[in-house]
């Protein structure tokens, strides 16, 4: 399995998010991704390697312009609001909920900071951009393998990318890297692609790119939005609009859900992916199932990510897997790898 490796992920840094009022630590940190890629050279998994670049115009399939824009230059915006935010991270303070218009782009940074964002969780720090635009080389480059006719490949790379909409930043997301690769698989002439989404978070940026298109089958497994982030999207009832009517699946689960139910729901997420007749699977790969997570609730074991590879692979599509979120640090690179393993071994 080929391993596109985001090397510029560091870039990428946030200092503290906002949390209840006050400024933690993040948890979205590039520890995350060291510890799964010594994972991966340790269990001798994959061929590690760096994704080409890819123009603008290869993000702009699945991001607005201007969001683009935006992201491209937010940093040195925010230095030039004040020379001492150059120690600091930027976090948005206004946003432009109902009755508010989303039409016409602020002047003001901070303003525009809001309007291409949906939480103050998620800082945009200097390398962000640069981190983030290479996350979605390693997914376009992940797709191009299935292309070439690979069984599998992994972009291994963070920011993680779920949450991030068409022209939207949170939940530590900024290009959504599932979106991208699914696109270019699309692009690259596979008829119908699907997306399964097994973070714990359920991931409304990918949902909402393809939400109204029947040409990619959007399907999710996660913490029930009532009571878990990212709170407004992820039920059971949004089935797709229009043309996308039926093309997207969601199975929330409560809080506390173990393995046996969890798995459940992930075999019948891939039967109806396999009755929509998808061509090629992308598998937003969140870690934070694990019952040692410390933002997440569901309880599954290091060993059960063994399970989930197999059934994966039991699918049967050449899949693309995407790293996403997982905040249990050091355990990260054993549950990534026991999923590519139970994949590469029923595959
Ligand atoms: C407040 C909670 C923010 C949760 C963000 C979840 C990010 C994630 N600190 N998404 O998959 O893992
Ligand atoms: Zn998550």
């Amino acid at each position: 399995m080929q391993v596109f490796y985001n090397d510029r992920h560091p870039l990428h840094h946030g200092r503290h998010e906002m949390f209840r009022g006050e400024l933690v630590p993040c948890f979205e940190v590039p520890e995350r991704a060291d510890f799964v890629l010594q994972a991966l050279r340790a269990r001798a998994i994959g061929d590690i390697v760096a994704a080409p670049g890819i123009g603008i115009d290869v993000l702009a399939r699945v991001h607005a312009r201007r969001y683009l824009e935006f992201l491209s230059t937010a940093w040195d915006e925010w230095v030039a609001l004040d020379p001492r935010n150059a120690g600091r991270d930027a976090l948005p303070s206004y946003w432009p909920i109902r009755t508010f218009r989303s039409d016409v782009l602020p002047a003001s940074f901070p303003a525009r900071m809001g309007l291409f964002s949906f939480d103050a969780g998620s800082p945009l720090t200097a390398g962000t951009w640069e981190a983030a635009r290479w996350g979605g080389a390693c997914a376009a480059a992940a797709a191009g393998q299935l292309l070439a006719g690979a069984r599998s490949a992994f972009a291994l790379t963070r920011p993680p990318g779920h949450h991030a909409g068409h022209d939207f930043f949170g939940g530590y997301c900024f290009i959504n890297n599932a979106a991208v690769a699914a696109q270019c698989l699309r692009d690259g002439g596979m008829r119908k692609v699907a997306v399964l989404d097994i973070d714990y978070h359920h991931g409304n940026g990918t949902q909402a790119i393809f939400y109204e298109r029947a040409d990619v089958f959007f399907a999710s497994v996660h913490g029930d939005p009532l009571t878990e982030y990212p709170y407004y999207l992820g039920h059971a009832d949004e089935r797709g609009a229009g043309a996308g009517l039926d093309c997207n699946l969601n199975l929330p689960l409560p809080k506390g859900t173990g393995f046996a139910d969890w798995r459940k729901a992930m075999d019948f997420a891939l039967r109806r992916i396999s009755a929509y007749g998808a061509e090629a699977l992308v598998v937003s790969l969140g870690l934070d199932t694990f019952e040692g997570d410390p933002i997440s609730g569901f309880r599954l074991a290091s060993a059960d990510y063994l399970r989930v590879g197999e059934d994966l692979a039991a699918a049967g599509l050449p899949t693309a897997f995407v790293f996403e979120g997982g905040y249990a640090v050091a355990d990260l690179g054993l549950h990534t790898v026991n999923v590519l393993e139970g994949f590469l071994q029923r595959a």
